[in-house]
């Protein structure tokens, strides 16, 4: 099983030429996940490289100085992974654990104590039940105060697989009553979506739509609401892939029925999460044979009704899909530090 995309095929029968950079990056992250020579050198034949090379370059990969530093990192990773591996299985051996508690909105100090430093999800059933919104929002009344103005969307996402990671390929802008009349006649589909991104809440003629949001979940800076929230609108069976965030979040379902997954983020290292946020594991068709380390993996499903609020801890990967058509409201707006860091920008895929 290749763990990486494999550099271009080479053409058969051209002339010997030494394996080139990317073959012997390949080989390098290959072996640093554990890929048996055996399959990287069924790999590299497949894909049109002679057989001694290949297994030459292989071989001569474990004694290159670059490689063994690499070797030594890794030491520090496997040591934080069988950490992380040790705390995940205490966590779940709670009784409670595979269930996503529902509850009426605690005091601060319990939601911060149980569920930020506690980094547990929850649904919080009663914040949004006074919002002008639970009575206002609809596609309709979305069409009549907004119809006019355009906005952004993601379009033509069925015809590609990775259509999460390839979002800004996917942008598009369209005037909202337009929208309105896609999504309520085309049925359930994930073709198109407006999902975070379009950033109408930034705009002074959307600001009716947070006049229709009301009192907030505990541990929540009311002055930093209109800068750090979105909206969510779209038809039936949207699906947002397994990803994580790298901020914690509320998501009030105003509209419509999603399913939310969560996966705890100590699982994150059987989660093959080498590019940015994503997982490519299906959590409605996870194939183990190519993603085998995700057996056994806990996932936590919940069905959020209109009205409600999850609450997404630190680092929790979750997959997303919309039962019905659906309006949401989300918001990242903690009064608690909340923010992790851990890119290298100068690697954009890892
Ligand atoms: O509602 C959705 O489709 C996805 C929500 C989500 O993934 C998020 O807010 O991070």
């Amino acid at each position: 099983m290749p763990a990486t995309m494999t550099p271009a095929p080479r053409p058969r029968n051209t002339a010997f030429v030494p394996l080139d950079a990317g073959w012997r990056q390949w080989i390098a992250e290959n072996r640093l996940r554990d890929c048996t020579p055996e399959s990287m050198l069924a790999t590299m034949t497949g894909a049109g490289l002679d057989p001694h090379e290949s297994r030459a370059a292989i071989a001569a990969m474990e004694d290159d100085p670059a490689f063994r530093a690499a070797r030594r990192m890794q030491q520090v990773q496997r040591k934080l992974e069988s950490i992380a591996g040790n705390l995940q299985r205490l966590w779940q051996s709670a009784p409670d654990y595979g269930t996503v508690e529902k509850r009426a909105t605690p005091s601060r100090d319990e939601f911060v104590e149980r569920y930020v430093r506690g980094c547990r999800p929850v649904v919080l059933t009663d914040v949004a039940e006074d919002w002008p919104a639970m009575k206002r929002w609809s596609p309709q009344d979305l069409q009549q105060r907004f119809g006019h103005l355009m906005v952004e969307i993601q379009d033509g996402r069925n015809a590609d697989p990775r259509f999460e990671e390839n979002k800004l390929e996917h942008r598009r802008t369209v005037r909202l009553s337009d929208f309105v009349d896609r999504v309520i006649a085309g049925g359930p589909t994930n073709d198109y979506y407006m999902t975070a991104n379009n950033e109408v809440l930034r705009r002074p003629e959307f600001q009716p739509l947070l006049a229709d949001i009301g009192r907030l979940p505990p541990a929540c800076d009311p002055a930093a609401l209109a800068e750090r929230s979105s909206f969510w609108f779209g038809p039936a069976g949207t699906l947002t892939p397994l990803h994580h965030d790298t901020i914690m979040l509320f998501h009030t379902q105003v509209v419509g029925r999603k399913r939310w997954r969560f996966i705890s983020p100590l699982e994150t290292p059987r989660l093959y999460n080498y590019n940015n946020v994503f997982s490519p594991i299906d959590l409605d068709r996870p194939d183990l044979i190519r993603y085998p380390a995700f057996a056994g993996v806990k996932v936590l499903d919940v069905i959020v009704e209109p009205g409600e609020t999850v609450f997404l801890p630190l680092a929790w990967w979750h997959q997303v899909s919309s039962l019905e058509l659906s309006m949401s409201f989300s918001f990242t707006n903690l009064d608690v530090p909340n923010q992790f860091e851990y890119r290298n920008a100068d690697i954009r895929d890892w």
